[in-house]
């Protein structure tokens, strides 16, 4: 049974009709551009065929009652002044319609069941993917208009504001706008989204190493914080607006450690640019060797991988027809992604799996993923 057809069904089991609407939001995996999106630069993310289902109806009242699938708990809030109970599942939820709120729009009350195959923890924007289906399914009901940066920007304040993460837009613009068959060069200074379509002859490849992020948010906000001082250093608002020109010529002059966080993202907007270059051009191999050279500078300089993303990434690079591999998402744990020519994409996911198994005793997924549509109503 698919996860729309899981959530239908349990709605209908539990409140006796069928929904009124069914929604979803895709998760995300990150081509290029890691580490950029605070600093005002580039990214390049599609969004996945893993997602978030929402099936839902209106009720009269002002209530929120939502079953979920996955934790097997049901939540139930008045719509209102709202206060933050604890990092539950609920909150992205209870988050949501704060911000919504907070933004001035009325909100009305529905009922649903949510269910989801985003793996949690993994670099792959679970978080991101239940807040934009929360936002649809408020949306919806409310009749509330939809304009993607609008609810990425909603997203990201529940996460930053509700949830207390510091994170950047990255994952909430690609959730809330994706494309199928598209990944979205995203502009995360003016918020300008440009499709690029993925080019005929590779796939995407998602490399779970099973390992999750441990204190993330602390050595994530360490980053923020060395990137700000490499701004200020500057005399810029953001590393975006240095060119390597720039840094060149002034680099001894920053602290070792500072100095080398801002060679990873002045550098790693370029690539991400020409990534977006290589992927129109179709030129596959430039753009896997783009790949490569991001995750050597996330490895060596920004410093945000372990070693069971270094192994599958090197795992992956020396199996035929790959022609690229990297981390993606924040790091210290989760996914690696690489691009692979089509025809050795079945023997890649199962070398991979087994090579990476027998080095690390960790069990990992390894799938390809489609690029798809950003979060709707279906
Ligand atoms: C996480 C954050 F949520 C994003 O905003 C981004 O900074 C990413 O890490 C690193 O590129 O997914």
């Amino acid at each position: 049974m698919t996860l729309r057809e899981q959530v239908e069904q349990d709605f209908h089991r539990r409140f006796g009709a069928a929904p009124t609407a069914v929604v979803r939001a895709p998760g995300r995996v990150n081509l290029i551009g890691e580490h950029t999106d605070y600093n005002d630069g580039f990214v390049l993310p599609i969004a996945i065929d893993r997602e978030v289902w929402i099936a839902l109806r209106p009720r009269e009242d002002r209530r929120v009652v939502v079953h979920s699938l996955d934790y097997g708990e049901s939540l139930s809030f008045e719509i209102g002044p709202l206060s933050r109970a604890g990092k539950e599942w609920g909150e992205y939820l209870k988050g949501v319609a704060w911000a919504l709120q907070e933004a001035g729009h009325t909100l009305k009350g529905w009922e649903g069941v949510m269910g989801g195959d985003v793996p949690r923890g993994a670099g792959l924007s679970s978080s991101a993917a239940v807040e934009l289906a929360t936002l649809r399914a408020f949306a919806t009901v409310s009749g509330l208009p939809w304009q993607p940066s609008t609810m990425a920007l909603l997203g990201q304040r529940v996460e930053n504001q509700w949830m207390g993460l510091n994170t950047g837009i990255m994952d909430q613009m690609i959730v809330a706008g994706g494309r199928k068959g598209h990944a979205l060069l995203i502009d995360c200074r003016d918020l300008s989204l440009q499709p690029v379509r993925l080019p005929q002859g590779a796939v995407v490849v998602v490399l779970d190493t099973g390992t999750r992020r441990g204190l993330v948010d602390s050595a994530y906000n360490e980053r923020r914080s060395q990137c700000e001082a490499a701004a200020r250093f500057f005399g810029v608002k953001a590393l975006r607006d240095v060119d390597r020109d720039t840094f060149m010529e002034r680099e001894d002059a920053l602290d070792p450690l500072v100095r080398q966080r801002a060679q990873h993202v002045i550098t790693e907007n370029d690539r991400t640019v020409q990534a977006a270059e290589a992927m129109r051009d179709g030129n596959l191999s430039r753009l896997g060797q783009l790949m490569d050279a991001s995750h050597d500078s996330l490895r060596d300089d920004f410093e945000v991988t372990n070693e069971a993303l270094d192994t599958i990434v090197m795992l992956a690079r020396e199996e035929p027809g790959c022609l690229g591999a990297r981390m993606t998402g924040a790091g210290f744990g989760g996914c690696a992604v690489a691009l692979v020519e089509t025809e050795h994409a079945d023997a890649f996911v199962q070398s991979v799996h087994a090579k990476y198994a027998q080095a690390t005793g960790n069990t990992p997924q390894c799938y390809v993923c489609q690029a798809a549509d950003g979060a709707n109503v279906v």
